[in-house]
């Protein structure tokens, strides 16, 4: 990666190859960087936690510009992912959020009925979520002189809407598809409100200096393709075209969605992420070789050993066949107990392969 002037103000990153594959431009390796790529897997990231919750992090500016600093100091990675979570924009609309030692995230007071539905507020992030903003103009100085990119982030409106209603992690999201079913007309009060909140979330994080944006429906997959089209999609949509005059490009990223992703192409985005439930040629050939796409290791990959990583690894190059607008990552995000060691094999391989693999 090249060193930049940073004597004149931010760095001009449009010639890295990050963003270069993001606009389908061909690059002399494929860029790489991980999903979840700072957490718990790092030990540097454990040691701040002892002293930390996972909150304390995220809201104090120089803490979140260093635990995102730290797979960017330990690994050869084209992209930094802003040190952030997509629940905290609730926390703005009036619900209280807890992170719950060994429970994940809960919501103390659940969105079940209508009178929840109308109390919804809809914040402006510059005023509520001021601390990730703060924490992009930060890490952008430390990341301009490297010479790498900075992704903002936000939760699309239905895993956002999955977390508000459900009032946690779920299994079957029996709460939330029921309000989608039975109440069409609140379902659209509060979809819409989730999606102008991650649009103007995501053009915040632009303005503030964020290069690239990625709109995360983790549990979009839970869904029938039917449901998708009907309920969702439209409020995808919306989300992508506000962030969308932010004039950045923008990775619109879901999980199960095999089955769908046309309609998830439809929706927006710049960017189209793939699990690794389909090969990656096969998901290509669905979105069109014009789309760039991300993806699509499984995660779960990189407690293999490095024989059998490798091949995996090759198999996903080979399938992108040298094409330009592929960036690679893994399906979904980083597992927590996952050998460091393979990361920055992967990581080395990724980028030493793929360059046989041009012209
Ligand atoms: O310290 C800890 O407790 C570790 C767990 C952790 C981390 C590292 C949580 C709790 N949030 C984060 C940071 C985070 N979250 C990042 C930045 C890190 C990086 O990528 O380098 C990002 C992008 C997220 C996004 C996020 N949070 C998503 C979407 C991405 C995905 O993996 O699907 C989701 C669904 C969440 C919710 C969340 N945050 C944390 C937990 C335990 C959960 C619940 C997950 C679940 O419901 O299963």
């Amino acid at each position: 990666m090249s060193t930049q002037d940073t004597t004149n103000g931010p760095a001009d990153l449009s010639q890295s190859r990050f963003l270069k594959a993001c606009r389908g431009e061909q690059t002399d390796a494929t860029p790489v960087w991980l999903m979840r790529q700072a957490g718990r897997y790092m030990a540097e990231y454990r040691e701040l936690r002892k002293k930390n919750t996972i909150l304390e992090l995220i809201k104090d500016p120089a803490l979140a510009t260093e635990v995102t600093m730290q797979p960017i100091q330990a690994f050869d990675l084209d992209a930094a992912i802003i040190f952030a979570d997509i629940l905290p924009p609730l926390e703005g609309m009036g619900l209280q959020l807890e992170f719950q030692k060994g429970e994940g995230p809960v919501i103390h007071n659940p969105v079940r009925t209508e009178a929840d539905v109308r109390a919804l507020r809809q914040p402006d992030p510059e005023e509520f979520l001021h601390f990730t903003l703060d924490a992009i103009r930060l890490t952008r100085k430390e990341l301009d002189p490297r010479g790498v990119p900075l992704i903002g982030f936000s939760g699309a409106p239905f895993t956002l809407a999955s977390y508000a209603v459900e009032g946690g992690s779920s299994r079957n999201r029996v709460l939330v598809k029921s309000m989608m079913m039975n109440r069409p007309d609140l379902w659209d009060i509060m979809m819409t409100k989730l999606a102008k909140l991650a649009g103007d979330y995501l053009v915040a994080q632009a303005k503030a200096g964020a290069q690239v944006l990625q709109l995360f429906d983790s549990w979009v997959g839970e869904l029938s393709p039917y449901e998708y089209e009907n309920f969702v999609l439209p409020y995808s949509k919306l989300a992508l075209d506000i962030a969308a005059t932010a004039g950045v490009p923008v990775i619109h990223f879901g999980t199960n969605t095999s089955g769908m992703l046309p309609l998830i192409q439809k929706a927006g985005g710049d960017v189209i992420g793939v699990d690794w439930r389909i090969n990656l040629d096969e998901a290509w050939e669905i979105l069109g070789h014009s789309t760039p796409v991300q993806g699509n290791l499984d995660p779960v990959t990189l407690f293999a050993e490095w024989p059998a990583l490798e091949k995996r690894a090759k198999d996903v190059l080979d399938r992108a066949a040298g094409r330009p607008g592929h960036i690679f990552n893994l399906g979904h995000g980083i597992v927590i107990e996952t050998p460091v060691d393979n990361v920055r094999k992967l990581v080395d391989y990724i980028h030493e392969y793929s360059r046989t693999l041009r012209g």
